[in-house]
């Protein structure tokens, strides 16, 4: 349907303005919320993703994308609890305790709310027991980022404290962040690493179905 493409075209051009009059107008004209999230903003965000991933395009493009795809999400939301549409799992992410960084983790953040996941943002200096807190409260997924080697060891604090609550085989933990590797990632017992946002899309993907 030409509209969904269009919806598409404007999120992949970070064009938020026309991404919000995409939804609006879709809306109007009797178009499912759901259907205009699954074939517009998901498979946009899907196609910005690999763009990323070939070197089509960069950081600075892939954040006005994701801009994009929130205004456009923030249109449908309403429309998409009333058609009782839920996310197919929780994310709670956040930057670890002592660490300020966020760009990276919002852009995570957006990528994963573009492809349908409810995400909660714990922000950024997120103590272990934020984390802890945040499962209670029924988060499927943990993500942690960290940008400073002297806070990324505050990620397995966090898992520490999680194991310590009990919570531990209830949820999955997956880190990230530019000093993080798989190998630190395996090394304190967290079940996967990912380089880049749309990685981390992919991943949550993977340790939901393990
Ligand atoms: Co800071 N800083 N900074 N800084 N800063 C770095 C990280 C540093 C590498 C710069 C340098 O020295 N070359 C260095 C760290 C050195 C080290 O520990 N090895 C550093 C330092 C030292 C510091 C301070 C200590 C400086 C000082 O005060 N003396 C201080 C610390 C403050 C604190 O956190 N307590 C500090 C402060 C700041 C600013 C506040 C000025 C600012 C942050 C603003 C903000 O975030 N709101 C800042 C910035 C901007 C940077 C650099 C320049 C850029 C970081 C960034 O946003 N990158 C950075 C140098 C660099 O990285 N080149 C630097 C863009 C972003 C899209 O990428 O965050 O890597 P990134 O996220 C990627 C991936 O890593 C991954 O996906 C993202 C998207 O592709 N990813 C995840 C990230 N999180 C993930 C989570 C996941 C999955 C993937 O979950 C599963």
């Amino acid at each position: 349907m030409a509209l969904i493409e269009e919806l598409r075209e404007a999120v992949v051009d970070g064009q938020a303005k026309l991404a919000v009059a995409k939804v609006t107008e879709g809306l109007e004209d009797g178009i499912e919320a759901g259907r205009l999230l699954r074939e517009g903003l998901i498979q946009a965000m899907a196609q910005v993703g690999r763009l990323y991933e070939e070197g089509e395009i960069f950081v600075p493009e892939m954040l006005v994308a994701a801009r994009a795809m929130t205004a456009a999400l923030g249109v449908l939301k309403p429309h998409l609890v009333e058609e009782g549409v839920t996310a197919s799992a929780k994310v709670a992410i956040g930057t670890t305790k002592g660490d300020l960084h966020d760009i990276g983790k919002n852009l995570v953040a957006m990528m994963l709310e573009g492809s349908g996941y409810e995400i909660v943002d714990l922000g950024v200096d997120v103590p272990a027991d934020k984390f802890v807190e945040a499962i209670k409260a029924g988060a499927d997924v943990v993500a942690m980022s960290a940008l400073l080697t002297t806070t990324m060891t505050n990620m397995q604090v966090a898992i520490e404290a999680i194991k310590a609550a009990g919570l531990r085989d209830q949820v999955r933990i997956i880190v990230g962040g530019a000093p993080i590797t798989k190998s630190y990632a395996d090394e304190i017992g967290a079940d996967g690493y990912a380089e880049d946002a749309s990685s981390a899309v992919r991943l949550v993907k993977e340790v939901l179905a393990a």
